[in-house]
């Protein structure tokens, strides 16, 4: 623990990006953030917006990886992978999760597929939360296979990996129609059938972690998106719809969600549009420090610029 507060002292001496409130960071457009706590520090992935100040869609070629170990301070990684780092995929770097077993790190997230229409997830392996990353498969581990009547090009998006207590991993995901599927202990394959999950209003951006022994399944839901969440006794359910944690942005319709704790709290980490000319396509990752209740419900998170 002293090694790790000494570790933490230095490397915030040495901060390449220092934060002094939300947005996060301030130098360029953050958004979709995934979170892992690791050894005494936050590592947060974000993929960067780069769209021109009126552009009309995402340009999104790459991960971000900063790390933390007050919340504070940062500490930018530059971009360990992108899209070219998925040979089978040509653009999107969208939103993404990460986990760590065995000592290595699966960051799981889509993108637009080469060859087959629409958006898929890949997995790519590091030895270090920082990277540098490569593809852990070789080929997509989820593809659009527009099989369902309720499929479109982007409902294959936004995955979320989770792992168990006794073990079991579990990847979610979708836009419109949430999805799950059980994870092979290798991480990189899918085990048994895709589920999907009944949550009211779901858009997209899945999220589940898990608190004192109850499992929370968030999400964005409508369209400008706030987010939302059930509790339940499993990671698959039976879920209890519990209410809305964070409100609406004012202008950009995303808000992307990760929760993880860290050092003895909890954190919620979102987008919103705050940095100078924001917007749709040019976000901005920001936290907020979230509370339980002593029922368990999480009280409602107000958005602040601290
Ligand atoms: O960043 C592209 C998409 O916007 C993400 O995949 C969604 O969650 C939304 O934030």
């Amino acid at each position: 623990f002293k090694k790790s507060l000494l570790a933490c002292a230095i490397s915030m001496a040495a901060a390449a990006a220092a934060h002094a409130g939300n947005p996060l960071f301030k130098d360029k457009f953050t958004a979709d953030p995934a979170a892992l706590s690791d050894n005494g520090r936050v590592y947060l992935y974000v993929g960067r917006d780069e769209a021109e100040e009126n552009g009309k869609d995402y340009l999104m070629k790459e991960w971000l990886v900063y790390s933390s170990c007050d919340m504070k301070n940062w500490k930018a990684h530059g971009s360990p992978l992108n899209v070219q780092t998925f040979a089978w995929a040509k653009k999107d770097a969208w939103a993404a999760d990460i986990t760590k077993r065995d000592g290595k790190y699966y960051f799981y997230s889509t993108v637009a597929h080469a060859t087959i229409p629409g958006k898929a997830i890949g997995v790519a392996v590091s030895d270090s939360p920082a990277g540098p990353f490569k593809d852990a498969r070789g080929s997509a581990i989820i593809t659009n296979d527009m099989t369902r009547e309720t499929d479109i090009g982007w409902d294959d998006i936004d995955p979320a990996v989770f792992i168990d207590d006794d073990g079991q991993a579990y990847l979610y995901w979708g836009n419109q129609v949430m999805k799950y599927v059980k994870l092979k202990r290798n991480m990189i394959e899918a085990d048994g059938p895709i589920h999907t999950v009944a949550v009211p209003h779901f858009t997209e951006a899945t999220y589940l972690h898990k608190h004192k022994g109850t499992y929370y399944l968030s999400w964005s839901r409508e369209f400008p998106e706030e987010t939302a969440y059930s509790t339940g006794p499993s990671a698959t359910g039976p879920w209890t719809y519990r209410g809305v944690i964070m409100k609406k942005n004012a202008v950009v319709k995303t808000i992307h969600h990760a929760i993880i704790e860290h050092n003895g709290k909890s954190y919620i980490f979102y987008h919103n549009d705050k940095l100078p000319t924001g917007g749709e396509f040019r976000r901005s990752a920001a936290v907020e420090e979230l509370h339980y209740n002593p029922d368990g419900t999480i009280r409602f998170i107000p958005q602040t610029d601290e």
